[in-house]
């Protein structure tokens, strides 16, 4: 059986749970809050439901009930390779089954024969300033080929709200398997004097995207391990918030997934990898060009604090305690670059940060997040333009948001609506005069 016959049989046998909790429970409570979460981004409000994946906040992500780990020794591989197929990785977002070696090559197969990217968006993207960030330049890949919507020809047809995942499943499918192009293109145009490398289709998700880079294996297994850590981190974040949020008023997942990127975009959000090499580049030359001295370095952080700044790469807004995310990179670093200097600079900044943002008494979370670690592998291997780094992300993000949106379609979630409240009105709640 296919990927969409298996996602079909899990919706089926899923819907009933949904419809069940609404129509017989939808009186129980989950909890209250507060106006500090009301005032404060709707911190541990639970309002959102997802099966892709789920943070606990000391152990850090599972992606449908499998911790990092788990999915990447679980999961089918590409021969001599130590990371599993994207692809495959794809049909266990979407079903929560781990897929066979035949069943992920199924998905290569069928990303081959979605991955030719329109001319028009090459144009596009010629035609945009040169100048533009990498993000602007993804983002708006991705909302030009919008005319190509299946979902958006199927609602003009005539929406019925019970099949509406399968044109869904169908757009998302179809930009997934265009990204690695999309993305080779931006950076080779951009970055590499105009020197796009055109795809190799023998090749799986990761592998292609490495070859239209430009870099040598085994950047294919970066590239494999980098998409499939970022893919998902529960509904809450603003990019997956974001893209549920337009996709819920029945926008197709081209109009989603660029408006989740823009958000992506943000320094408090994806962007935040870039910051970090960029500061970590600074401590470097700042310190003499050379692994700093611990002592210099907890002054840098001081510096860094004091100025206002945020040490970027540390903090969440759910995990308190290590990104299980960084750690899976500190793994690869520690087996495949240990000598590196920056990664030792990393290395260092983890021994002493969590003390000094303890001590500056502010952060909930005083451990380093998922882009803390990130760039420094990707500068190793040569990619050094680290503007771009926030486009791996998204292309990785990708894999998670369309998921959920695909379920979204799926299981009929209701356009999103909370209501908002006047400061009069807490301050009335407040028993404020
Ligand atoms: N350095 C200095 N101060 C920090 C801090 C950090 N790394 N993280 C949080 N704080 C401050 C924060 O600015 C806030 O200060 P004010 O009260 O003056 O506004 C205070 O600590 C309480 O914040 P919080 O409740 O601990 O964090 P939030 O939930 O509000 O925000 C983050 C979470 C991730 C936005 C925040 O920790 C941060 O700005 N980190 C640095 C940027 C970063 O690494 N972002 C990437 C996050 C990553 F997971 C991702 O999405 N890609």
């Amino acid at each position: 059986m296919g990927l969409k016959e298996v996602l079909k049989q899990k919706i089926d046998a899923h819907r009933p749970r949904t419809t069940k909790l609404l129509k017989e429970f939808g009186n129980v409570k989950l909890g209250e809050y507060t106006i500090e979460q009301c005032i404060g981004g709707g911190r541990g409000i639970k309002s959102l439901v997802t099966d892709i994946s789920y943070l606990d906040p000391m152990e850090g992500i599972r992606f449908r009930g499998l911790t990092i780990d788990e999915v990447m020794t679980k999961l089918p591989k590409p021969d001599g390779k130590d990371y599993p197929y994207v692809e495959g990785f794809w049909y266990f977002l979407l079903t929560g089954d781990v897929p066979t070696k035949e069943q992920a090559l199924e998905v290569v197969a069928d990303f081959k024969s979605r991955a030719q990217v329109p001319q028009y968006v090459f144009d596009v993207l010629r035609a945009m300033p040169r100048d533009e960030h990498p993000m602007t330049l993804f983002s708006t890949a991705i909302l030009v080929m919008q005319r190509e919507s299946k979902f958006c020809k199927f609602y003009n047809a005539g929406f019925n709200k019970m099949t509406a995942w399968d044109s869904m499943y169908e757009d998302a499918t179809d930009i997934l398997a265009k990204l690695p192009e999309i993305a080779a293109y931006i950076y080779r145009m951009k970055y590499k004097g105009d020197t796009p490398i055109a795809p190799d289709y023998s090749l799986d998700f990761g592998g292609n995207f490495a070859h239209m880079m430009g870099i040598k294996p085994p950047y294919d297994d970066v590239a494999r391990m980098y998409f499939i850590l970022h893919s998902d981190h529960e509904s809450g974040n603003v990019s997956a918030h974001t893209t549920h949020l337009v996709a819920s008023a029945l926008s197709d997942a081209y109009l989603s997934l660029s408006a989740g990127l823009n958000g992506l975009a943000g320094p408090l959000h994806g962007l935040a990898n870039q910051e970090v090499l960029s500061w970590i580049q600074e401590v470097y030359r700042k310190l003499g060009g050379k692994v700093p001295t611990k002592e210099d370095l907890v002054k840098f952080l001081w510096d860094t604090l004091n100025s206002g700044a945020v040490i970027p790469g540390y903090g969440h807004a759910v995990l308190r305690k290590t990104d299980p995310r960084y750690t899976s990179q500190r793994e690869y670093c520690l087996k495949y670059m240990p000598d590196d200097e920056l990664f030792k600079i990393v290395s260092m900044i983890y021994e002493v940060a969590p003390g000094i943002l303890q001590e500056h008494g502010k952060a909930k979370n005083p451990w380093p997040n998922v882009d803390s670690q990130s760039g420094v592998i990707q500068w190793y291997y040569g990619l050094t333009e680290y503007d771009f780094y926030t486009v791996l992300f998204g292309v990785g993000r990708a894999f998670g948001v369309l998921a959920n949106i695909t379920w979204d379609r799926a299981l009929g979630y209701a356009i999103e609506r909370p209501k908002s409240v006047t400061t009069a009105m807490l301050e009335e709640v407040a028993g404020i005069k």
